[in-house]
């Protein structure tokens, strides 16, 4: 745990969807169609108004940005659905799209007035980011993000496997 300002950063092992908090954010393709992972856990338990609303309002979403749904089922208010990079070897500006993905996700949520928000390690799993990087990254951009925005009360990574939470604790202690 870490606290600067207000905000609190931490790090627990769990299943995102369970997350009591007013987002959470969801590792999506660019086409916004649903698939494994942490995306079709998000969209079983938060049921089919959030397809609906993706299919009505967005057309897909870049590599490195992000969307907002309502979060149907979820006791969060929102989803976040943020598309992050495939790993090829890290050439490919994969860090810089990561970040971005960090990112645009925390300004959704602070146009949307949410003070909490719960990640997953976005790109770790099918899209095969290195798990000790894409922390890395991600840590990095959140710390960014608050410095000139102090208005979040709890920042969340929750983290499914045990190798993840293990890498995590390392800087968020
Ligand atoms: N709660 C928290 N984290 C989870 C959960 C969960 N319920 N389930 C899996 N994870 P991935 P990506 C972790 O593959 O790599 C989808 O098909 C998982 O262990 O979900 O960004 C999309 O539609 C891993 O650490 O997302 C895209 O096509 C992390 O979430 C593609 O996969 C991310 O793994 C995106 O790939």
């Amino acid at each position: 745990m870490l606290q600067i300002g207000q905000t609190i950063i931490e790090c627990v092992q769990g299943d995102i969807t369970k997350e009591n908090v007013d987002c959470i954010v969801n590792a999506a393709n660019e086409h916004l169609a649903g698939g494994g992972g942490v995306d079709g856990a998000i969209h079983r338990a938060g049921g089919p108004s959030l397809m609906a609303e993706l299919k009505a309002k967005y057309k897909g979403c870049p590599t490195g940005s992000a969307v907002i749904t309502g979060a149907g089922n979820l006791s969060a208010k929102y989803v976040i659905h943020a598309v992050g990079p495939r790993w090829k070897d890290g050439l490919y500006h994969e860090a810089e799209h990561l970040a971005s993905a960090y990112q645009k996700s925390l300004e959704l949520a602070k146009e949307h007035g949410c003070k909490t928000i719960a990640f997953p390690a976005i790109s770790t799993g099918v899209y095969g980011y290195p798990k000790e990087e894409a922390a890395h990254v991600a840590i990095r951009a959140v710390l960014a993000f608050i410095k000139t925005y102090p208005g979040f009360e709890k920042i969340r990574f929750v983290l499914f496997d045990a190798e993840s939470l293990t890498i995590y604790q390392k800087y968020l202690p």
